[in-house]
């Protein structure tokens, strides 16, 4: 029997005109998982990866600036690939308007094409997806082995019943969501993602203008992003991990995890690792592994974790190796400095004392360290913001190089966002659901403790906590200014508007 063929697209990205959000390219490893679990059962597939394709791209479509390449090109590369499924991810909410665009695309083309919706968006407000008529399927969490299932039974002309994760109208046009499957234990058994299936040149060209991020850190090396573990158990009320990759956490062995990046090193020339996992060392004794096994083999790379690690899953040992190993940064996220916020309100549970002792040996051992900050969380009095403030200006004493302050923002199925309605928090005259970011301008939560205004303020005495520039970011930032000196006067801008009256 014929195969079905499949094109996987990573729609381009977009936000409000007056926002002054950076849209960033980014490695679609989701997609690129599923693209190489469909290779392993001989389907032909490709993925066209519409943003970082048409990066240097930027319009105004229905209000918003839109980057990424234009439906033109996208409706092209869909006539002349002829696929019979069309694979759309949803990696942020506030992407779908994109995905739906594509769905509409696709439909429009040759309406038996088949569509089916993955990734963050799709899993967290299906309904929302699949009320969209051009969108026949979608598959909620993780996506290789469902995928596989829901292609086979289409070829088949089976049941769909039985499918776990897959939500589809059925005869009656009733959406129906299948059980979810359980999380995939064995991360060993998939395939390494199918990056040769991604523009890989376009994301180092799109990182030398500045268009990723975290783009001034190894400015200018080739990289790629790399998942060595899925799931975190923690409850952070603000959180949506949980939705896509579940509380079960399940790591990589670092066997595994080193073949990876081999296959990164001799095959694609990267020498830069960006680890993205939701949480690096909850098994601190597997990332001591991982970090022997890279200095071991001598591979000479660099590495952050820019997603955070936990302050309390290190120990001096594990900094010590991190550093050996080729880390340059770690980034921790104390959130707050007030430690009733942590318990009560974000449920984060963690001890600023861990925190102060992670970025002091971080110090000590020459690691640059920066530290993420949460304000404006309704129930937060203006005192817990000032507590932040002071936590954060001891993170600085320390050594912490940077501390970034974020405005609390409750995405769609987050016990932070079912507290806010419920409560009556949520400002809806600023809640577009599908088109929420996080913002450094724009707060969508309305406090009993503090107005808007109010907490701007407060922002602009955190943002005078970091110095005005890092040697990091110095050093990067002259390359970056021989490379693309209209994108370093944004940055800068951008930068100084925090100290502005
Ligand atoms: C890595 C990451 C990033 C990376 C890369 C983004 C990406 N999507 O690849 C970077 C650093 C760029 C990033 C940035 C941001 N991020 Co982020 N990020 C993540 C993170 C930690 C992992 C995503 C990931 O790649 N996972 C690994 C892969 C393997 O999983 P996956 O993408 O979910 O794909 C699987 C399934 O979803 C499914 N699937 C995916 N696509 C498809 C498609 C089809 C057709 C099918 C069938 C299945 C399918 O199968 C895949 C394999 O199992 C998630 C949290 C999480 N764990 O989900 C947050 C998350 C996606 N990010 C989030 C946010 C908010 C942001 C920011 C807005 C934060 C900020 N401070 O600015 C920025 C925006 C970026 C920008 N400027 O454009 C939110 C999104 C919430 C939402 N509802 O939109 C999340 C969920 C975290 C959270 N806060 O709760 N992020
Ligand atoms: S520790 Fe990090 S990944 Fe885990 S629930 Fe909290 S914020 Fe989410």
């Amino acid at each position: 029997m014929k195969h079905f063929r499949v094109l996987l697209i990573n729609p381009p990205n977009s936000v409000p005109i007056k926002s002054n959000f950076v849209i960033n390219v980014f490695q679609p490893l989701g997609l690129a998982y599923v693209a190489s679990s469909l290779e392993k059962h001989k389907y032909s597939v490709e993925i066209f990866d519409a943003l970082a394709l048409g990066f240097d791209q930027e319009k105004i479509i229905a209000s918003r600036k839109v980057i990424g390449a234009d439906y033109q090109t996208i409706k092209n590369k869909i006539i002349d690939y002829r696929p019979d499924l069309v694979g759309i991810a949803t990696p942020f909410s506030f992407q779908s308007f994109e995905s739906h665009q594509i769905a509409k695309i696709v439909k429009k083309i040759n309406p038996k094409i088949i569509t089916l919706a993955g990734g963050t968006h799709a899993t967290i407000q299906p309904d929302e997806m699949l009320n969209d008529k051009n969108f026949d399927y979608l598959i909620r969490g993780e996506g290789e082995y469902a995928t596989v299932e829901l292609l086979k039974a289409l070829e088949k002309k089976t049941s769909l019943k039985n499918i776990s994760s897959l939500s589809y109208r059925n005869k009656q046009n009733k959406i129906i969501h299948n059980p979810r499957s359980l999380p995939i234990q064995k991360l060993d058994a998939l395939p390494f993602p199918a990056r040769h299936l991604l523009p890989m040149d376009k994301y180092l060209q799109a990182a030398k203008k500045g268009r990723v991020v975290e783009g001034m850190l190894a400015f200018g090396h080739k990289r790629t992003s790399i998942f060595t573990s899925r799931g975190c158990p923690f409850n952070c009320t603000f959180c949506s991990v949980h939705l896509t990759m579940t509380r079960m956490w399940r790591g990589r062995s670092p066997e595994n995890v080193l073949k990876e990046i081999k296959e990164c090193v001799y095959k694609y020339g990267i020498k830069y690792f960006d680890i993205l996992d939701d949480n690096f060392t909850l098994d601190p004794k597997r990332a001591k592994k991982i970090c022997r096994l890279i200095i071991k083999e001598k591979l000479n790379i660099q590495w952050s974790t820019p997603n955070g690690i936990r302050a309390d899953r290190v120990d001096e040992t594990l900094i010590k190796l991190m550093k050996k190993a080729g880390c340059i940064q770690v980034k921790v996220a104390p959130e707050s400095g007030s430690p009733l916020v942590l318990k009560n309100i974000i449920k984060k549970h963690l001890d600023l004392d861990m925190v102060k002792k992670t970025v002091s040996l971080c110090k000590k051992h020459h690691l640059s360290v920066e530290a993420f900050f949460v304000v404006g969380f309704p129930e937060e009095t203006i005192d817990d913001i000032y507590k932040t403030i002071s936590f954060a200006k001891e993170l600085r004493r320390l050594g912490c190089d940077y501390c970034y302050f974020f405005i609390a923002t409750p995405y769609y199925g987050t016990e932070m966002y079912a507290d806010a309605v419920k409560k009556g928090y949520l400002d809806e005259s600023r809640y577009h659901l599908n088109k929420i970011i996080t913002t450094t301008n724009k707060s969508l939560l309305k406090s009993p403790n503090y107005t808007h205004k109010k907490l701007f303020e407060l922002l602009k005495v955190a943002a005078k906590v970091n110095p005005p520039i890092t040697k990091i970011r110095l050093k990067s930032g002259l390359k970056m200014l021989i490379l693309d000196p209209k994108r370093i006067l944004t940055y800068s801008f951008g930068y100084l508007r925090n100290f502005l009256p």
